[in-house]
């Protein structure tokens, strides 16, 4: 699919705001892409898609995910999890996206997962330093993703956990298996 009918898309079902954070993350997926030799042209069809089921109502995504092959433990967690794995079933069902390079990306953008392939990599940490954000410490990610992105990706698991543990909110499994595995990755394990 062409990324711009892939915009034309997504937009009736973003928010303005959230439409331009969706291309600033096409444009940092496809400079990271390019960097760390992945397929720049599924960056881009998976950073346009990342967000696609963010804004469908909530009762909407219990439907898609109890009649799925969705894992049912997401429906303890909070919702803001749902729209990775809403979104990759719904560019299939919706748009016949069937790459499941492009449909794991989409999946696992929130929370990452154990060995991220490079593209889910790239828009993991795409997502999280796109220019329009800013909070601290992103500056540290945004140099560390010019030069390793495992480094990049750990610096997102590690902050976002960080983030989530002094809110007091429970965190995804996959959330914990990311961190883990890149510490080990990174590391050589302990
Ligand atoms: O959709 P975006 O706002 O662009 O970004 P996102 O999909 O990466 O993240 C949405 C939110 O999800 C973000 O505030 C961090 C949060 N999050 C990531 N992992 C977990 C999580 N929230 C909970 N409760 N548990 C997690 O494991
Ligand atoms: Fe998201
Ligand atoms: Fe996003």
């Amino acid at each position: 699919m062409e990324t711009s009918k892939a915009l034309r898309i997504v937009k009736p079902h973003l928010t303005s705001a959230r439409y331009e954070h969706t291309e600033r993350v096409m444009e940092t997926a496809v400079h990271l892409a390019k960097l760390y030799g992945s397929n720049e042209e599924k960056a881009a069809i998976a950073a346009v898609f990342h967000d696609y089921a963010k804004y469908r109502n909530l009762d909407e995504m219990k439907k898609w995910i109890l009649s799925s092959y969705l894992p049912k433990d997401l429906l303890h967690y909070h919702h803001e999890l749902w729209h990775g794995p809403v979104g990759s079933l719904l560019v299939e069902r919706e748009h016949g996206i069937i790459d499941p390079e492009i449909k794991d990306a989409i999946y696992y953008h929130t929370t990452g997962r154990a060995h991220m392939s490079t593209l889910e990599k790239v828009l993991f940490v795409a997502d999280y330093i796109e220019p329009g954000r800013s909070f601290s410490g992103l500056e540290e990610v945004r140099d560390t993703a010019n030069r390793n992105l495992d480094k990049a990706a750990w610096l997102v698991s590690r902050n976002t956990i960080q983030f989530l543990m002094g809110k007091e909110n429970t965190i995804y499994p996959d959330t914990f298996h990311a961190y883990n595995d890149l510490t080990n990755k990174l590391s050589g394990g302990n």
